[in-house]
C-alpha cells in the first residue's frame, strides 16, 4: 500500500498544481522585486515588471540566476526578509572561498522538513520506525533536513550524523533501526563492514534507506539493498533550494517526483537557455515558490536531466525528474561533498607548484578514493624521500583544509604529467556511475 506524508497535495490535479504554481510565483516575483535590489535590477534589464509575470507561463520571461550571482551576492545581499526573520543558515560543501550561504525563516523550515517528511513517507517510514540520519550535520543539509523531516513523521530519531562506521552498526543494531538516511557510498561502505562483521541481510534490522547527495548507478542500488536487506530509494536536492526533498522516489522508482508545490521546474539547453520540452535532456532549473528568505528564480542547477509527466502507479502527480545524469560544469561530488578542481588548483599555486596535476577519482569498495598526483617544479625538484615525504604530508593537510575531505598526494617529476594538446585533462574520474 502507498503511503503519503500530505496526501492531498503529493495527488493534487494538475489544474490545482498550476493554480498553486501561478499564485504563488506572481506573488513570489513581487516579494523579490520589492525587497532584493539585485533582483529588481536584473528584471529590470531584461525590461520586465512584477506586472508581466501573470503565472508558470511568463516564467520563460525571466533571467537565469546562477551560482556566480549568488557568491557576488554573498552573505546575505538576495535575502528578502529582514534578518530578524531568518532563524538559520546552511551552506554548501566545498565550495571556493565564498560559499553559498542559504537563509531560512521559520517557515521556511517547516516546509523543507515537510518535503523531506514525503520522502520518508514514500519510503514506508511511519511513527513506529527508527530512522538514523548518518548524513553530516551542521552546515551540510543533508542530516538538519532528513532529521526535521524525520521528526515530523513522529518516527524514532537517531541523529548520529556522518563517520565513525563502529558507532552507526551499533546504533542500528541495539536500537535496532528501520530506516537508513546517508550518501549511497557511505550507505554501501556500512553494508561491507556489516557483512565483514558476519551480518547477513536477514540479521539486520533496516527496511528502507534514503540516499542521495552523489550519483549513483542502480547496479550501486542492488548493490546496497542486497548487503542491508533493504529497499533503496533515491532522494534529490540542493542547498540553494532548501536541501534534501527538493525531490524523491516513491515505491514504482522510476523517476524523482519534484515537490511541485514548493518548486517549479524547467529543463533548458544549456548552450542557449531555451526552455526544452519534457522528455528531452537538458539542465535542470528551479524557481521556489514558497521560500520566504532566500527565494531563488530560474536557478541554473547546472544538474542535468529529462523531465516526464507520465501517469506514476503511486498516485503522485507532480513530475518525475531522472536521476541527474551529470553536470554542466567541472564540479565532482567526492564522498558527498562538492569538489571543484579548481579549488585544488588554488591550494597547490598558494604552495608554490604550477598547474600541472592531475585529479584521480576512483570508487573502491564502494568508497570514493581522491588521488592528486602533483609535479614537483625543477626548483622543488628533489629525490630525498624524507622531503618528499614532508611536502606531500603539507600538500594533503592544505587540500583537506580547503576541500573538506581527505585527498592522497602523490609528488611526480617535472613534466611527467602528459601534456594536452587541447584542454588539460585535470580529472580522471574512474567511477562507474
Ligand atoms: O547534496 C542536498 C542533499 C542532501 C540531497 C542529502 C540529498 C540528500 P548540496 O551539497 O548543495 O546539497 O549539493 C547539491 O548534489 O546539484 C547535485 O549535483 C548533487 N545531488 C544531490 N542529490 C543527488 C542525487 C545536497 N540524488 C548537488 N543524485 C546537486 C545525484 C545529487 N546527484
Amino acid at each position: 500500500m502507498e503511503n503519503y506524508y500530505q496526501k492531498d497535495i503529493e495527488c493534487a490535479s494538475s489544474d490545482q498544481i498550476k493554480k498553486w504554481q501561478d499564485e504563488r510565483l506572481v506573488a513570489q516575483v513581487k516579494h523579490v522585486w520589492d525587497n532584493v535590489p539585485y533582483y529588481k535590477k536584473m528584471m529590470e534589464d531584461a525590461g520586465i515588471t512584477p506586472e508581466d509575470i501573470k503565472g508558470r507561463d511568463d516564467l520563460c520571461r525571466l533571467p537565469f540566476i546562477t551560482k556566480a550571482d549568488l557568491r557576488e551576492n554573498y552573505p546575505d545581499k538576495l535575502v528578502a526578509v529582514p534578518l530578524k526573520d531568518c532563524v538559520r543558515i546552511q551552506s554548501t560543501s566545498g565550495t571556493t572561498g565564498k560559499r553559498v550561504v542559504a537563509y531560512y525563516t521559520q517557515e521556511d523550515i517547516d516546509l523543507w522538513e515537510d518535503c523531506c517528511a514525503r520522502a520518508l513517507v514514500a519510503a514506508g517510514a511511519t511513527d513506529e520506525d527508527v530512522v538514523q540520519v548518518s548524513y553530516g550535520y551542521g552546515l551540510f543539509t543533508g542530516g538538519p533536513g532528513l532529521n526535521g523531516g524525520s521528526h515530523k513523521v513522529g518516527s524514532l530519531t537517531v541523529p548520529t550524523s556522518s563517520g565513525n562506521t563502529e558507532r552507526q552498526i551499533m546504533f542500528i543494531n541495539d536500537l535496532k533501526a528501520t530506516v537508513l538516511c546517508c550518501t549511497p557510498s557511505y550507505a554501501a561502505y556500512l553494508g561491507e563492514s556489516m557483512k565483514e562483521k558476519g551480518q547477513g541481510p536477514e540479521d539486520i534490522s533496516l527496511k528502507a534507506g534514503i540516499f542521495g547527495a552523489e550519483a549513483w548507478s542502480e547496479e550501486m542500488r542492488r548493490d546496497i539493498e542486497k548487503t542491508l536487506g533493504i529497499k533503496a530509494y533515491d532522494i534529490y536536492g540542493l542547498t540553494e533550494l532548501s536541501g534534501p526533498g527538493v525531490a524523491f522516489e516513491c515505491s514504482e522508482q522510476t523517476g524523482l517526483h519534484i515537490n511541485e508545490d514548493h518548486f517549479i521546474a524547467e529543463v533548458i539547453d544549456p548552450d542557449t537557455g531555451e526552455p526544452l520540452p519534457d522528455g528531452e535532456k537538458g539542465e535542470l532549473v528551479f524557481t521556489s515558490i514558497t521560500k520566504k528568505a532566500f527565494p531563488l528564480i530560474r536557478y541554473r542547477t547546472r544538474d542535468i536531466c529529462v523531465l516526464s509527466r507520465e501517469k506514476c502507479s503511486c498516485g503522485r502527480t507532480h513530475v518525475k525528474m531522472t536521476k541527474p545524469l551529470g553536470r554542466t560544469d567541472d564540479m565532482l561530488i567526492i564522498r558527498g561533498v562538492n569538489v571543484f578542481p579548481s579549488q585544488i588548483e588554488t591550494v597547490l599555486l598558494k604552495l608554490g607548484y604550477q598547474a600541472n596535476y592531475q585529479i584521480i577519482v576512483d570508487r573502491v569498495n564502494n568508497a570514493d578514493t581522491l588521488d592528486v598526483h602533483v609535479e614537483m617544479t625543477p626548483e622543488i625538484f628533489t629525490d630525498n624521500l624524507g622531503e618528499i615525504t614532508n611536502r606531500q604530508k603539507e600538500l594533503m593537510e592544505a587540500l583537506r583544509s580547503m576541500l573538506g575531505i581527505k585527498a592522497d598526494v602523490t609528488l611526480v617529476a617535472p613534466k611527467s604529467i602528459i601534456r594536452s594538446e587541447g584542454k588539460a585533462v585535470r580529472v580522471i574520474d574512474n567511477r562507474k556511475i
